[in-house]
Order: structure tokens, then sequence, then C-alpha cells
């Protein structure tokens, strides 16, 4: 009984408009799993193996962000769902249209972020407000690691021993996280 009672509180902490904001956010970080860990499994076929290294992390990064929102709407109540499986590309051009890709997505995800962020503004919501801030600096992070690999590729670019210094500087930043 007490439980109950419990949670009936708990949950007028989240609201509903803001639950599905969350679940909806949830799913475009399971997305991005995906994308990250089909791409990672291209790269390791062709043996770059940095670049595979550095996609696998970026997959398990994007199922943690997945979960810390997950976590967060059950623990204020709420429910999370369990994002569907998304289907993704298993072929790319090549390595410069695969960080192109990434990139969008990054962007497309911090746009996101964004309106969730808005959402949480309007509604007064300040702790979901204050818990969307990790993600807001994630975003900028990523998209800057995003930016500088591509900015790596044009200046060393990809053809003949290219490739091969390209996937090196890929598996250092890949350490470095
Ligand atoms: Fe989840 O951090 Fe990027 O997309």
């Amino acid at each position: 009984m007490y439980g109950v009672v419990f949670r009936d509180v708990l949950i007028t902490m989240l609201s509903k408009q803001i639950q599905k904001a969350l679940n909806d956010q949830i799913q475009r970080e399971a997305n991005a799993s995906y994308f990250y860990l089909a791409i990672a499994s291209w790269c390791e076929y062709r043996g770059l193996d940095g670049s595979a290294n550095f996609f696998y992390k970026q997959s398990e990064e994007e199922r943690g962000h997945m979960l810390k929102i997950f976590h967060y709407i059950n623990e204020a109540g709420g429910h999370a769902y369990t994002p569907l499986i998304a289907k993704t590309p298993r072929e790319y051009k090549n390595i410069t249209s695969i960080f192109e890709l990434a990139l969008k997505q990054e962007m497309d995800n911090t746009r996101s972020i964004n309106k969730v962020v808005e959402i949480c503004l309007k509604a007064k919501d300040y702790s979901t407000f204050n818990f969307l801030q990790w993600y807001v600096a994630e975003q900028h992070e990523e998209e800057r690691a995003f930016k500088t690999i591509l900015d790596k590729i044009k200046i060393i670019g990809v053809d003949g021993k290219g490739i091969y210094l390209i996937d090196k500087e890929i598996e250092k930043l890949a350490e470095k996280e």
C-alpha cells in the first residue's frame, strides 16, 4: 500500500508530456547505438580496426545514454519504454561519408535534446531540465569529436597510405575516451 501511494506521489513529478519526450529520446539514443554498431562492423570487415574500435565505443556510449534516461524516468515514478530495434544500413560508401553521416546523426540528436530541454523549461520541470544538462554538454563534445575527425580526413586524405594514417588517428581518439 505504502509503495503504491509513494509511486503515485512520484508520478506527479514527471508530466505525461515530458515522459513522452524522454521516451522518444530513449528511442533516438538506441537508434544511435545500433547505427554506430553497424558502422563498427563495416569498418572491422574492411580491416579499419582503429575506426571499428572507435565506433564500438560510441555504440556502447549511446546505449549508456539510453539507459541513463531509462532509469531517470522510472526513478521519477514514470514508465520507461523499451526502444524498438532500429534498422540500420549495412553498406556505406567510404570512411568520409561514414563520418559525415555520424556528424549529421549527432547534429540531429542535439536538436532533439534541445527540444526536450525547451519542453522542460516551458513546463517548469527544473529537475528534468537539470538532468538534461549532461546531455547538452555531451552532444557538444560529440559534435566536436566528429568535426575534428572530418578535418583530419580533409587534411590527410584517404588515398593510399592516408586511410591507414586516418585509422591510426581515430584509434588514438578512441583510446582517449
Ligand atoms: Fe547520445 O550522444 Fe550523441 O547522439
